[in-house]
């Protein structure tokens, strides 16, 4: 089985790409602009899972058009929710302040407006919604999550967003402060992710008859088959198989 995530976060595809390595039902995993070809799908839905079908109900519906029509397609919709700050920035977390903000102003930002809030009501979750388009049309969502305590100071040089505001007590640390091995075993991403490849991994049929090499552009006078993405979009948001932290 082959995957093209749809994203244009390259900190979520470097995540995402080293998570899979470890699953044998994956063969090969690429993200939009390895095909070559650009497309920013929309992001309208005002919740992480219809947020994350959408991109990934758009992004195989503009691949399948230009031939890229066999792959598995796996779309990330994440973000931070502040129980201080109403679940802020929540669903809006890459624009929040402004797509072209960085971080360390945002991540400032927040500590400013958290500033009397004590340790015990500074408590916040990282969300990611995980939904995938299977070749045949099938399509599922996977939730995962990771609770903890917004600092009071930003710390730590990995990952990225806000992980350097994101304390996680377990560890004593902000997540900016784990190696890139333990934040994916216990974060957000890798609980949505891990749930994916249980599903991979339980699948009866051999996934590799729906493997091959994702080279077929819309010029090339190949035929291809297209999924029938109308019926997907229907059905837009609803499927949740797991909804589990
Ligand atoms: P795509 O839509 O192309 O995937 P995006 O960055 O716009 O990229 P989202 O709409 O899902 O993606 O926004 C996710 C934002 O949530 C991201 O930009 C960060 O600000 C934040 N975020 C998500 N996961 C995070 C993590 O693991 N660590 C820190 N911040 C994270």
């Amino acid at each position: 089985m082959r995957i093209v995530l749809a994203t244009n976060n390259a900190n979520k595809v470097q995540e995402l790409k080293t998570m899979l390595k470890e699953c044998s039902s994956v063969s090969g995993v690429s993200c939009i602009s390895d095909t070559g070809l650009a497309f920013v799908p929309q992001e309208t839905g005002g919740t992480f899972e219809a947020n994350a079908m959408q991109k990934a109900v758009e992004t195989a519906e503009f691949l399948a058009k230009n031939g890229y029509d066999k792959a598995m397609i796996v779309a990330d919709d994440s973000g931070l929710e502040i129980d201080a700050l109403g679940g802020e920035p929540g669903v809006d977390s890459a624009l929040y302040m402004g797509r072209e903000t960085p971080y360390t102003i945002r991540n400032a930002r927040i500590i400013e407006l958290l500033a009397d809030v004590p340790d015990e009501k500074r408590t916040a979750r990282f969300v990611c919604v995980i939904a995938c388009i299977m070749p045949c049309g099938e399509k599922h969502m996977f939730r995962g999550k990771i609770e903890g305590i917004i600092a009071r100071e930003q710390r730590g040089e990995n990952g990225f967003g806000y992980d350097p505001i994101f304390l996680v007590p377990e560890y004593g640390k902000v997540m900016a402060e784990l190696s890139g091995e333990e934040k994916n075993a216990i974060s957000h991403r890798g609980r949505a992710l891990g749930q994916m490849v249980e599903m991979l991994d339980a699948q009866d049929t051999p996934l590799d008859t729906f493997d091959y090499e994702l080279a077929k552009r819309a010029d090339n006078d190949t035929a291809t088959e297209t999924i029938a993405f109308d019926e997907i979009i229907d059905d837009l948001g609803i499927g949740c198989d797991e909804l589990q932290g």
